[in-house]
């Protein structure tokens, strides 16, 4: 057989042998016998070559690159559609097997009652403010003119911290109502002001039920000429309205608070009860004067209405506690 003729067959053994190889192995098996440095058949035309006549040497070499470079393709060529099978074969995916539960989360009842709430008042044209949780004594206290001597400044009754004010240097604490958020909006804004601030506030009351150490309120302040206890009661109304529906009554019953005249507590009914949801006023003319208001040119209502008993009237709920022990099985049942 001539030198040419040789090649051919071993091009045409050696590719019917690579695609005759069933799996990795056998293919690299294939390789070593065709192509292997050391003992492969291709080391018998590289023989071959050396035997050829000088002006044949040009012919047979082409041929002899062509059939390396073509065997070397239909290897890898292999070798790829080998890998890919097995891939596909090896795959422990079954698609007869029950899913994995992907479990998504949802907000907080909390959160989401106070994102409608944010909601609700920006309808009614109310800005969402927010302030610290931790305070000054005078944002907590001072401004809203609670004297020194004042009980709801006994540190018995609230969560001081044992450091300086960063700013102030006095004494610190947890803020006891948003309330505070009504002297850090008027101290930066002038009026006319609509405001709402939603957050945590914190006392040491004594938990049960109904009451929590720490808990969220929502205050309102509005301060402009002409306000009137009228549209307080407007607000409050159209508030309950529309969080709670058109059945839901609401009353002041005459209270104190040292930042409101008068003072209110306001209650609201769902179905034959009342229950007392918050405090509510005309700004104390003190207040305004520790701002730099002008109390002659100026009134305002504000407002403050703890979260947790809506949420808890909205959703069912009859144990304050429970909103804030984690229990995913309490927890997923909201929303
Ligand atoms: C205040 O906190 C006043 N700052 C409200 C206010 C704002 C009056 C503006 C006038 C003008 P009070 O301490 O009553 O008021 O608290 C308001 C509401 O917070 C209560 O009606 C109740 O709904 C809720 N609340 C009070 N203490 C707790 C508690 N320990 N746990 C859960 N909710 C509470």
């Amino acid at each position: 057989m001539d030198i040419l003729g040789a090649f051919a067959e071993f091009e045409t053994q050696s590719l019917a042998a690579i695609a005759a190889a069933a799996d990795e192995a056998a293919l690299e098996q294939v390789r070593v016998d065709y192509m292997g440095q050391k003992s492969g058949r291709i080391r018998d035309l590289q023989k071959l070559l050396g035997m050829a006549d000088k002006d044949q040497k040009p012919v047979v070499g082409k041929r002899f690159n062509e059939v390396r470079t073509a065997i070397s393709a239909a290897l890898e060529e292999r070798a790829v559609g080998l890998r890919a099978a097995a891939a596909e074969t090896s795959s422990s995916f079954d698609v007869t097997l029950p899913g994995t539960v992907q479990r998504g989360g949802r907000l907080h009842p909390i959160t989401q009652v106070i994102n409608e709430f944010r909601e609700l008042m920006g309808r009614f044209g109310f800005t969402v403010v927010d302030g610290p949780e931790i305070e000054d004594e005078r944002h907590n206290f001072e401004a809203l003119n609670i004297p020194e001597d004042h009980p709801a400044r006994d540190p018995l009754d609230n969560f001081y911290l044992a450091c300086a004010g960063a700013v102030s240097g006095g004494p610190v604490l947890l803020r006891s109502q948003t309330s505070t958020v009504q002297i850090r909006t008027m101290e930066q804004t002038q009026p006319p002001i609509r405001i709402v601030s939603l957050g945590r506030v914190y006392r040491p009351d004594t938990i049960d039920a109904t009451h929590s150490c720490m808990f969220h309120q929502m205050e309102g302040l509005l301060v402009d000429r002409h306000v009137t206890m009228a549209q307080l009661k407007t607000v409050l109304s159209q508030f309950a309205h529309s969080f709670l529906g058109p059945d839901v009554e609401i009353r002041f019953r005459p209270s104190f608070f040292p930042f409101t005249e008068p003072s209110v507590e306001v209650d609201m009914r769902w179905g034959d009860t009342w229950m007392e949801i918050g405090g509510a006023g005309m700004v104390d003319p003190a207040v305004f004067e520790s701002v730099g208001y002008d109390p002659e040119e100026y009134q305002g209502f504000a407002f403050g209405l703890g979260i947790e008993r809506f949420c808890m009237k909205h959703f069912g709920v009859d144990d304050i506690r429970r909103f804030y022990e984690n229990d995913l099985r309490f927890l997923s049942q909201f929303g």
